[in-house]
């Protein structure tokens, strides 16, 4: 008889054996268990944090929210938890998201498929049972100490986010400082007061543009460090709209229908126009511009068909913001540090809520360290291009070594032993972004070579999972136990994704997407460009019998 309840596992060695092990409750581990259950499947989640809820969980740095709106970046899955739940702000929150997360796993009865406070460490593939060999890891910092624990799973789904690794850059001196330091993608779980602090930012990515504004209203003084400008649209936040919400919730299967045939997942209110930047006067083109921008968020990458495409018409929607910019700084040469020459759209743009306006406050200043790096961390502060500043509290928003990050820190062994770091010594190589060949029955969700990274995630999640779930299904009605992706299968998806990244602009900055980030890692294009064409292929592998993968 299937097993719909998961039983909280023993170091034990007569523990039965898993269908499905999951790595991560974040929304993908959830739905994922959800998902397993409902296919009478023995599923379990492992943790590492003491609550559900993954990035939304860790990211809890003030001002931090999603920068889709709310009514697309939740669950389509269920038509009742959608028309029941509420959105109180156009982009929700961290802390709502977190609340979201609570009641999926609460409404659904997954808690106890969930184990919390449990980093799985190693992960090994035994030939001679087919099965993976799971271990947590005793202690660590997120980990309440405690013996290690084992479990056996047939299949193994690593939902373990591809936003999840925090980076923390080797700064020279970073541990003599003496005031405490946070990171945004670990910030802690009681809110930091910053009333009356001299408080350093450095990183001028989503995080530290959606954490400036509101540090810069509690602190004395703020100084924030910049490599990179960013782009910011704005998000014109606020409650949500109820005129808007009832009718969203008048079709929310229709709306979510639109949003799965949009490139990225979502935006289907704001279609993109399908006419080229070129092709309009230079007053059409500004007031098409100005449109989106009034519309804010993503919207404003829609404004033309060849934004990103073309390097020529990509540079008239960089200056329009770079202007953008101009109007709302007042002070030119700030202005001017604050404005990006990258092409818009190759690194994620931020959506804002007064990131710019904010330095016009007196106590706000701006640090160019784009030509001389930060030199070293001292005990009062920091020092760069020979100049030292000098503060209390200093604020990590370097982003994460994002995609393979969480996957990369695992004692992951395949066939024959096989080290994922040695497999992806050249890059994170996969097939469709859901296997790697060596690694029999183990799924990624939103992980490298999906389109997670360029889509509403939640979208990417859902198509993730359930694809998964059909494949475990159809393995089971087969009478099979392994599946694996096959090299020729890979090493064509891989060129693929990088073939596709290449037709737009994307390859031409220093951006996450492409592991320059991260110092050492293997510059490999990692997500794949356009959500429907992704669906499509994925949908005829599994048609056409799983192919491109073994099965056994
Ligand atoms: P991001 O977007 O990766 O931003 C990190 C920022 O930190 C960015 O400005 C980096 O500059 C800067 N950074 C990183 N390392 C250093 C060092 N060593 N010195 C100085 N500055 C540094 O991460 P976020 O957390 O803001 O956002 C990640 C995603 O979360 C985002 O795209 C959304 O999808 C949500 P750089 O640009 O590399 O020059």
């Amino acid at each position: 008889m299937p097993q719909t309840q998961a039983t909280k596992p023993t170091a034990s060695a007569a523990q039965p054996v898993l269908d499905l092990l999951i790595v991560g409750a974040g929304f993908a581990g959830l739905y994922m268990l959800y998902k397993a259950r409902q296919q009478g499947l023995r599923a379990q989640v492992l943790e590492a944090a003491d609550s559900v809820g993954g990035t939304w969980y860790h990211n809890r740095y003030p001002g931090a929210r999603v920068d889709i709106q709310s009514m697309e970046y939740s669950f389509g899955f269920d038509e009742a938890l959608q028309q029941d739940w509420r959105w109180s702000e156009r982009y929700a929150p961290a802390v709502e998201l977190l609340r979201y997360a609570n009641h999926v796993a609460d409404r659904f009865g997954l808690r106890d498929g969930i184990q919390l406070n449990t980093r799985v460490g190693k992960l090994v593939w035994d030939e001679a049972s087919s099965t993976w060999q799971v271990t947590s890891q005793s202690g660590g910092p997120s980990v309440q100490a405690g013996p290690q624990e084992h479990w056996q799973a047939r299949f193994v789904v690593m939902a373990s986010g591809p936003l999840s690794s925090p980076n923390t850059p080797a700064f020279k001196g970073l541990d003599t400082f003496k005031g405490p330091v946070y990171h945004t993608a670990a910030w802690p779980k009681t809110p930091v007061d910053f009333t009356g602090q001299r408080v350093a930012v450095i990183g001028t990515g989503s995080s530290g543009v959606q954490s400036i504004p509101i540090i810069a209203e509690q602190a004395a003084k703020l100084t924030v460090f910049q490599r990179t400008a960013a782009y910011a649209v704005p998000g014109h936040n606020g409650p949500l709209d109820p005129a808007f919400e009832a009718h969203i919730k008048s079709d929310y299967k229709g709306f979510r229908q639109r949003n799965w045939l949009m490139n990225g997942g979502f935006g289907s209110e704001y279609p993109p126009n399908m006419v080229s930047a070129h092709k309009v006067s230079e007053q059409e083109r500004q007031a098409r511009f100005e449109e989106r921008w009034q519309v804010g968020g993503f919207a404003l990458l829609g404004a033309f068909s060849d934004l990103l495409r073309s390097q020529e018409a990509n540079a008239l929607a960089a200056e329009f913001v770079r202007s953008k910019i101009r109007s709302i700084v007042q002070n030119p040469a700030t202005a001017r540090l604050l404005s990006p020459s990258h092409t818009i759209g190759c690194k994620r743009l931020c959506v804002d809520n007064g990131y710019y306006a904010t330095f016009n406050r007196p106590n706000v200043q701006l640090v160019d360290i784009s030509q001389a790096p930060i030199d070293e961390i001292t005990p009062q502060g920091l020092r760069t291009g020979g100049q030292d500043y000098t503060f209390d509290a200093l604020v990590l928003a370097t982003g994460f070594d994002a995609i393979t990050g969480s996957v990369m820190r695992l004692d992951l062994r395949g066939r024959s032993g096989l080290r994922i770091q040695d497999k992806w010594k050249p890059g994170p190589l996969n097939y469709l972004g859901l296997m790697t060949q060596g690694f029999p029955n183990m799924f990624h969700v939103a992980g490298a070579g999906s389109t997670s990274a360029f889509t509403n995630v939640m979208v990417s999640i859902e198509h993730h999972v359930n694809w998964i779930a059909d494949c475990l299904a159809w393995l089971k009605a087969q009478g099979r136990t392994t599946i694996e992706a096959t090299l020729q299968a890979e090493t064509d998806y891989v060129a693929h994704v990088n073939q596709v990244a290449a037709s737009t602009v994307m390859l031409t900055c220093n951006s996450w997407y492409l592991g320059a980030n991260i110092p050492g890692k293997p510059r490999m294009f990692m997500p794949l460009v356009g959500f429907p064409p992704y669906v499509q292929k994925c949908a005829e592998v599994a048609r056409k019998g799983y192919a491109g993968f073994d099965v056994a």
